[in-house]
């Protein structure tokens, strides 16, 4: 009879030689067939980013879009859904910000996030082994809407991997008037700068040179145009001051060989923004006290 108490699962142990064998596949270098220059990956690992104008050509990017307009205007647009988040523009008028998660909404998406143009660019950077997708987000960032002010993405996935990459998908041409991404060059080697297990990181910037405000570059794009920038890459955005959205996806991948986390991070997403919800109830229930 099963012991009811005891409810693990018997441990294997296998040798190291068996896990060495056929039967187990770890993640290991494959033969890329869209790969990064040496001096694209130079470039990378000095700067913390590097950019791939037309990675995508006119034609697929107004296939992005025409999906992107198709979700933005259809019913299923819900403000109880945590994946549907709001802002308000200068007329007050509360208008769709973003959609965290997103790609599964639209096959173009679905494509996208596994394109392999995508996949091996990310790849060379990880010694050939495969990306595994971690988040994905499309920010549309409507007319008179807010930016994001100056941070470390690392900042809100801490525990996780420092493999951590973004690539930005511009949808929509970026400029500078609609608040197009603004990237600090910084050596991903340097690291989080703040104390784990905070937000607090005001400190460790002020004394890190790479923040300085003329070190900045615009990331001004075309439709189709992809950038890569690593998890400790410090980036902020303006906010959008035109009439028209600036729709951009931000897709985010680790090396293969850290693992899966793709759920993972989506309960801890989930979590992070019930616990912001409740802060804020707890906020005004105080001030109408
Ligand atoms: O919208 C942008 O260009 C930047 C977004 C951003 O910084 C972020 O989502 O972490």
């Amino acid at each position: 009879m099963t012991n009811q108490t005891d409810r693990s699962f018997p441990p294997i142990n296998p040798s190291p030689e068996a896990l060495a064998g056929p039967a187990f596949s770890k993640p290991a270098p494959r033969e890329l067939a869209y790969p990064l220059s040496d001096e694209q990956l130079d470039f990378f690992w000095t700067n913390g980013y590097v950019s791939l104008p037309g990675l995508f050509s006119a034609e697929e990017a107004k296939t992005f879009q025409s999906a992107a307009d198709e979700i933005y205007n259809s019913d299923r647009v819900d403000a109880d859904n945590h994946r549907y988040d709001f802002a308000t523009n200068n007329k007050d008028e509360r208008m769709l910000w973003k959609l965290d998660p997103f790609f599964d909404l639209h096959d173009v998406f679905r494509q996208a996030v596994f394109d392999r143009r995508i996949l091996d660019a990310l790849a060379s950077i990880y010694g050939g082994r495969e990306p595994r997708l971690f988040k994905d987000k499309l920010i549309c960032k409507p007319p008179h809407t807010h930016g994001n002010p100056l941070h470390q993405d690392y900042n809100w996935w801490q525990g996780y991997p420092t493999s951590l990459i973004s690539v930005t998908v511009s949808v929509d041409a970026a400029t500078e008037e609609n608040g197009c991404t603004v990237i600090y060059p910084r050596d991903p080697r340097k690291g989080f700068c703040g104390e784990l297990g905070t937000f607090k990181n005001e400190e460790a910037w002020k004394n890190d040179p790479s923040f300085h405000p003329d070190n900045a570059v615009k990331n001004i794009a075309q439709p189709g145009d992809v950038l890569l920038f690593h998890c400790f890459t410090p980036h902020e955005a303006g906010a959008n001051t035109t009439a028209g959205l600036r729709r951009q996806m931000f897709l985010t991948y680790n090396d293969a060989a850290d693992g899966e986390f793709y759920f993972s991070h989506g309960e801890h997403y989930r979590r992070y923004i019930d616990e912001g919800n409740k802060a804020a109830n707890r906020k005004m229930k105080k001030y109408f006290m």
